[in-house]
């Protein structure tokens, strides 16, 4: 039997496709549930389970340099559906070599745990424990290379494997950056929270409440306005949604956009999302008040004591701003070395 150990399980998920891998032990997931009146752990999945491998899919940086939303949507759907292929010929090739394994959904949600507004396991979590990045001020995972424009998922298996450490200093620049909290058409960014019910009028037009919404517009509506209601743009958008899942989620790229956060964004973003059009002064108060909160130690509930852990706990230490410095040391170097490439605008 092949050796599987920590390091050959990552290559392997690097050589089928995964932008990044990381693991977390499920003894720790199952001790630390992200809101342990829900628990999201492996032992409600199964009691076997000693390790779970999370894999990191990128979002390709050009879908957000689009005019439009519709790009980063079409791309959302391919790169979750690459992320399930490499996902699953990993736990296939553990199987293969004696370890029950098996991966878990990436986007569907148990109506059990919150009345569905939670996943079996929250990806987010399972990707900080494993060492993959933290959360952000508007609760996306950042991973120090690609910023929030990721996908995650997670394979659970019953392989023993040595975990790895979660960062301590938080990813997330924070209040004193407050971009995304600028950027959020639907004002749903908390302070390391977020208001799920707002966001999902913009991620999710044609997701399940809007259509819960519809069927009780149209249980009342008399005959006439029921034909219209059938001929309505809605109802084409439950359409696109059942075909190929465009418009049920995923819909808004806003707060993955103009995060600073990864070397993505320095070379191909920093351009095209350095002004943000929803800019208020409304909320760069707002991304004040909750400054000033921190400074003055008001809690807020995704800085609490139980959800810190994800949140990174030493603080901001400067990472975004040490990786920019490495970034532009090597794009001085690049230029150098090949002067006829100077001109382009600094991309990789
Ligand atoms: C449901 C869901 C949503 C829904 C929620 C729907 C609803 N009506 O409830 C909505 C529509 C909000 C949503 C939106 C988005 N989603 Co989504 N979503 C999920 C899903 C399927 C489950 C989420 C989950 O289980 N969360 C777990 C709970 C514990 O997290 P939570 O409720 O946020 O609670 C924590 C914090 O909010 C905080 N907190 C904040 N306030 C407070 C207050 C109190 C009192 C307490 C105690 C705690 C607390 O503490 C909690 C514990 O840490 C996951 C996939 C998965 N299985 O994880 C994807 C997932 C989280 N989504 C993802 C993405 C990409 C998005 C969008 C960017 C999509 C888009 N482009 O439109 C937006 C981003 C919004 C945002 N800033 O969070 C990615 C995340 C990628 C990343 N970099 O983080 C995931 C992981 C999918 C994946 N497989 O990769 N999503
Ligand atoms: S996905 Fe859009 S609506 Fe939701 S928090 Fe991010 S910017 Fe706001
Ligand atoms: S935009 Fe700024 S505040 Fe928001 S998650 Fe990214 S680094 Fe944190």
């Amino acid at each position: 039997m092949a050796k599987y150990d920590a390091a050959t399980v990552k290559r392997r998920a690097r050589e089928l496709g995964a932008d990044l891998v990381g693991i977390a032990s499920a003894a720790t997931l199952n001790a630390f549930p992200p809101d342990p009146r829900w628990p999201q752990t492996p032992e409600r999945i199964s009691p076997y389970c000693k390790s779970v491998i999370v894999l990191v899919q990128r979002i390709p940086a050009g879908a957000f340099r689009c005019k439009t939303n519709v790009p980063v949507q079409y791309i959302d759907m391919l790169v979750l559906r690459k992320m399930d292929k490499v996902a699953y010929r990993l736990a296939e090739e553990l199987e293969d070599a004696g370890f029950p394994t098996f991966v878990t959904a990436a986007q569907e949600t148990d109506w059990n745990y919150k009345r569905a507004s939670y996943g079996r396991l929250s990806t987010r979590h399972l990707g900080v424990e494993a060492g993959l990045g933290t959360l952000g001020l508007e609760v996306n995972i950042l991973t120090p290379e690609f910023g929030p424009r990721v996908y995650l998922t997670g394979i659970l298996t019953e392989l023993e494997l040595e975990p790895d450490k979660p960062l301590t200093e938080q990813v997330c620049i924070g209040e004193s950056c407050s971009r995304c909290l600028h950027a959020c058409p639907a004002d749903a960014v908390l302070h390391f929270g977020i208001d799920k019910r707002a966001c999902a009028t913009e991620a999710q037009e044609f997701g399940f409440s809007t259509i819960l919404q519809f069927f009780e517009r149209f249980i009342d509506a008399d005959p006439a306005a029921k034909a219209e209601m059938a001929r309505s743009r809605d109802v084409f958008g439950f359409w696109q949604g059942l075909l190929r899942v465009v418009g049920s989620f995923g819909d808004c790229p806003r707060c993955l956009a103009v995060c600073p956060v990864g070397n993505d964004y320095h070379a191909h973003l920093a351009d095209a999302q350095k002004l943000i059009p929803e800019k208020t002064p409304e909320k760069v108060a707002l991304g004040k008040r909750y400054r000033d909160n921190r400074a003055g130690g008001a809690a807020s509930g995704g800085l609490s004591e139980w959800n810190k852990r994800w949140v990174g706990p030493e603080g901001y230490k400067g990472m975004v701003a040490r990786q920019l410095q490495e970034f532009k040391k090597a794009q001085r170097e690049r230029a150098l070395a090949a002067p006829a490439n100077a001109e382009d605008g600094g991309r990789e």
